[in-house]
């Protein structure tokens, strides 16, 4: 069949076959998916059991609650980032801090305190690196914003998150620290392990089929807000990561790669300590 025929068809199903009250956006949007999932099925002669395995995949991937992993491992998470920072440059909201992906690990409802906090709950200690990271947040002008709020959170030593990962304490690597009245937050942590995708999940499934891994370099997530402020989704990676720039989501950029500091002498690593806030 060819392309006009199937766009035709589908919008009689769709549009033609509205005999109710519709919601116009919602059926230009389903004409035109189902319009090119036609024309690829057409193009690509999809025969009807590589068709319904097609729909067995994406049951299994959403009972498994792995939707939002396949989001970012096919890139389309990032995509929507490129064009949110698009639409951000077009209305002049440009420089600071770099956005990025969210991924489909958050939990809201973290514990907040103001300034600093830790982040782990001490059960890994005995073999993490311990990370303290600070920092202010500034508004457009590049002023401090005392009282905006940083939300943190980042995997544990075997790149899981906390509920995902129900060994781990709930909200165990996940904070939001209010900035101080100088607009700074400060926190204590562990050095986290890059995140694998599920080994036998679905989304490892179809990377596998596209020989790709699925393997994200060591990072921690923050979202930046404060009222009558654009919301920061963003990042940053531990440098020297073997995955740092083939992140199977997509989300490493230049300027998300801090410098880290290693400190050795127990003086200079007391003096970072949680209850010593500004180094
Ligand atoms: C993660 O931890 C993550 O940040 C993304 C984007 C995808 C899967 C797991
Ligand atoms: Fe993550």
């Amino acid at each position: 069949m060819n392309h006009a025929a199937i766009e035709t068809l589908v919008n009689q199903w769709v549009v033609q076959a509205a005999d109710r009250p519709a919601n116009p956006r919602v059926q230009q949007v389903v004409v035109r998916l189902l319009g090119d999932l036609c024309k690829a099925i057409e193009d690509l002669d999809v025969t009807p059991s590589e068709f319904w395995s097609g729909v067995s995949y994406m049951s299994a991937a959403g009972a498994a609650n792995e939707l939002g992993l396949l989001a970012a491992g096919l890139g389309l998470e990032h995509f929507l980032d490129l064009r949110a920072e698009e639409a951000e440059a077009k209305a002049g909201l440009e420089g600071g801090t770099p956005r990025t992906i969210e991924g489909p690990l958050y939990v809201a409802g973290a514990p907040e305190s103001v300034g600093f906090a830790r982040l782990d709950d001490g059960t890994e200690s005995d073999r993490a690196e311990t990370l303290v990271m600070q920092g202010t947040v500034f508004d457009d002008d590049g002023k401090p914003m005392p009282g905006a709020k940083v939300e943190v959170w980042h995997a544990n030593l075997l790149g899981n998150y906390s509920f995902f990962d129900r060994t781990q304490s709930d909200f165990n690597l996940r904070r939001t620290i209010v900035a101080d009245d100088q607009g700074r937050y400060r926190f204590q942590s562990i050095i986290p392990v890059g995140y694998g995708c599920p080994p036998d999940g679905t989304t490892q499934q179809l990377l596998d089929l596209l020989g790709r891994h699925g393997q994200r370099p060591a990072h921690i997530h923050f979202f930046i807000s404060a009222s009558g402020h654009r919301k920061l989704t963003t990042q940053i990676n531990i440098e020297g990561d073997d995955y740092l720039w083939d992140d199977f989501a997509f989300a490493t950029r230049e300027g998300l790669v801090p410098p880290i500091t290693r400190v050795t002498d127990p003086a200079r690593i007391d003096a970072q300590r949680l209850d010593k806030p500004f180094a």
